[in-house]
């Protein structure tokens, strides 16, 4: 069983997220998916419109996404990847060379990001609507 493990904020649920989530699952049998808890959020100095509560079930009812897990820390990557055994850790290449120390663990994998989308630019054409 190879497992996927990614992790993001996932507010405004967007095809973004689903393009990351369906390329994320394809490279194996099993994907986990860390959602930022919105004390975590808070922390990154991100705001949310859409509460963990639901950012998590939203995710969680997306056909590629086998587990959902809260993300709470920046550092509990290394953990979750021992714990859940993953075998290739995934984020979009905005992050890109970010997390390549998680390479001592598991294969590191940049995917390349959807262009023209993003929550916050959902939330500027939202509020000008
Ligand atoms: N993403 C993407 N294309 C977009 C927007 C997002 O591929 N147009 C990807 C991001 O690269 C990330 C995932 O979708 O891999 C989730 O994006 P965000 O919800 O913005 O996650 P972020 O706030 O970057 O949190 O510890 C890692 C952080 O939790 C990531």
């Amino acid at each position: 069983m190879k497992t996927v493990l990614t992790y993001g904020t996932f507010d405004l649920f967007h095809i973004g997220h689903v393009n990351l989530l369906r390329r994320a699952k394809a490279l194996g049998d099993r994907l986990i998916v860390g959602v930022s808890t919105d004390e975590f959020n808070a922390r990154k100095g991100k705001s949310t419109l859409v509460p963990f509560t639901h950012r998590s079930e939203i995710v969680r009812s997306c056909r590629f996404v086998d587990l959902v897990i809260p993300e709470c820390d920046w550092k509990q990557k290394a953990d979750d990847i021992q714990t859940y055994q993953a075998n290739v850790f995934v984020m979009g290449d905005d992050w890109q060379g970010k997390f390549d120390d998680l390479g001592a663990l598991c294969e590191v994998v940049y995917l390349e990001r959807t262009k023209e989308v993003s929550s916050s630019s959902l939330k500027q054409a939202i509020s000008v609507f």
